[in-house]
């Protein structure tokens, strides 16, 4: 991907960030299909669908050879990560869309090779957009955003996470979370992984971690988070791969190492 190329790539899908965050505004009160996924409390909207497939119609009039990851199967079957891949959420955190009209985002990130170029994550309700285009910075409406705090340590940090990872999964280590919620300043759960990862990118919270999340909830987060210096990988530190769900740690790089060798024991 040409710079010329990216920077007309990155005001395009602005401007169609923009334009699905104002359809979702001027719809969300009509009576909305609620339909169920995974499991009882895992939703889907005809909007989340209607505005994965807004993306997937003007990604493929205009960039022909693209290809495209969605949670709503609009995208394309992608094995590899070859060429320019468009990996989209329309609605992250549907169920706060549902159920209190505010605290969702839009997430766009656009990778090339598999490397993250545009990462776009849209607080439609608050109308904030941020914004990383990999090697110049993150920002938050325009204004760039500062490097991320190297003075953090645990004591002095606010995690966000899933309440139920402290008390009764099977997946994780709980003894060790109730440490890390003990010893840490405090937790939070906002109920959007890009609206989480963006918080990490803008220094007010100091990490995420979730247990099971997919390449649409991370694309646009990861390439924030690395913008300001911070770190995103499995929750057990390795490598992500955005071609499958994992267990995701991001953070400020300061407190990587303990939390992943001393709270985070995935089973
Ligand atoms: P979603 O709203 O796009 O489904 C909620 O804690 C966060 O986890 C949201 O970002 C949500 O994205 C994501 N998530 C990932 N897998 C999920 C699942 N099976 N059920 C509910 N939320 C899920
Ligand atoms: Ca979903
Ligand atoms: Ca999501
Ligand atoms: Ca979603």
């Amino acid at each position: 991907m040409g710079l010329t190329s990216r920077d007309s790539i990155f005001e395009q899908a602005k401007e169609w960030v923009y334009e699905a965050g104002e359809n979702i505004r001027s719809n969300m009160y009509n009576q909305l299909t609620i339909e169920t996924k995974s499991n009882a409390n895992d939703l889907v909207t005809e909007l989340d669908k209607k505005i994965e497939k807004f993306f997937a119609e003007k990604i493929r009039g205009l960039y022909s050879n693209h290809r495209i990851i969605g949670e709503e199967g609009y995208g394309d079957d992608v094995h590899s990560l070859e060429g320019t891949i468009w990996i989209i959420d329309p609605i992250d955190g549907t169920m706060n869309f549902v159920h209190q009209k505010r605290n969702f985002a839009i997430s766009v990130g656009i990778y090339h090779d598999g490397i993250g170029q545009i990462g776009i994550i849209y607080d439609v309700m608050d109308d904030v957009l941020y914004t990383a285009v990999k090697g110049e910075g993150a920002y938050k409406n325009n204004q760039k955003l500062p490097q991320l705090n190297k003075d953090v340590v645990l004591e002095k940090s606010i995690i966000a996470m899933n309440s139920y990872i402290g008390f009764n999964d099977q997946r994780i280590n709980t003894d060790k979370i109730k440490e890390l919620i003990a010893v840490s300043r405090g937790t939070r759960s906002y109920g959007s992984a890009a609206l989480e990862f963006a918080f990490v990118a803008e220094g007010i919270i100091d990490a995420y971690v979730s247990l099971s999340l997919a390449p649409w909830d991370i694309a646009a987060g990861m390439i924030l988070v690395e913008e300001v210096g911070g770190i995103t990988t499995t929750a057990q530190g390795d490598k992500v791969n955005l071609l499958e769900k994992s267990p995701i740690l991001t953070c400020n790089q300061e407190i990587f190492t303990t939390l992943t060798k001393d709270y985070i024991e995935i089973k």
